[in-house]
């Protein structure tokens, strides 16, 4: 194992919460029925593909032009910043400070491949911004989660073979874009929402540098 790339969201930090509640605001004022259940297909993909399922869901894809869309998507975006300005250290998931310092002890390569736009600023605001050896360029990725394009960037920026790294995620389209790349898959959550994860933890208070690197030998 020569590195580690996480997730953002639900594996760092649970701002998933956030673009839970970003999202549920958003479709309650166009009437469209919103619950955690089929926020579970958002996570890990991008802010204009979630908006589309939202549209989808309430059959009112085709009740806006791209302009409206981007101008709902930039009002959801408005709305997470303001929740998100509150992040502080105490919000980082139990168990991952310490690891991201085994990690870095240890001299394993260490990336972030989140599908946020907003993942630099809440690294800073978590503190956690001088660990990341590479922090994907979101904008620069052609194909996002399920396709394994932003985990192959992150081995690529640390230099170091898909074969040789664990990817850590929360999310259904994660798991598949880490697998995807060829990489270990650490899902963070329940078994039935992580399908083809190699291992599931049901906390992130479970990871630690000994528990991957016994999985990652088997
Ligand atoms: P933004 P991750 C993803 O982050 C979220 O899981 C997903 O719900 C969100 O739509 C996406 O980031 C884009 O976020 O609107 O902030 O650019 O889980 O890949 O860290
Ligand atoms: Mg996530």
């Amino acid at each position: 194992m020569k590195a580690v790339i996480f997730d953002l969201d639900g594996v760092i930090t649970d701002t998933a919460e956030y673009h839970f509640q970003a999202w549920g605001s958003l479709a309650a004022a166009l009437g469209i029925p919103f619950d955690r259940e089929f926020n579970e297909q958002l996570k890990g993909i991008s802010r204009t593909e979630s908006l589309d399922k939202i549209l989808a869901r309430g059959n009112l894809s085709e009740a806006y032009t791209d302009e409206d869309k981007q101008e709902l998507a930039t009002r959801k975006n408005a709305e997470y910043q303001r929740l998100i300005s509150a992040v502080t250290p105490s919000d980082v998931l139990p168990g991952i400070k310490s690891l991201l310092t085994e990690l870095h002890d240890a001299g394993i390569g260490i990336a972030l491949a989140s599908a946020s736009k907003n993942a630099a600023f809440i690294l800073d605001r978590l503190e956690l911004t001088r660990y990341f050896d590479s922090v994907v360029d979101v904008t620069a990725i052609r194909h996002g989660k399920p396709d394994p394009e932003i985990f192959l960037t992150g081995a690529a920026n640390l230099g170091v073979q898909p074969a040789d790294c664990v990817g850590i995620e929360d999310a259904q389209a994660g798991i598949q874009a880490i697998k995807g790349a060829g990489m270990f898959a650490v899902g963070v959550g329940t078994p039935s929402q992580m399908q083809g994860a190699d291992i599931v933890v049901a906390s992130t208070a479970e990871l630690s540098l000994s528990m991957l690197e016994e999985h990652f030998c088997e």
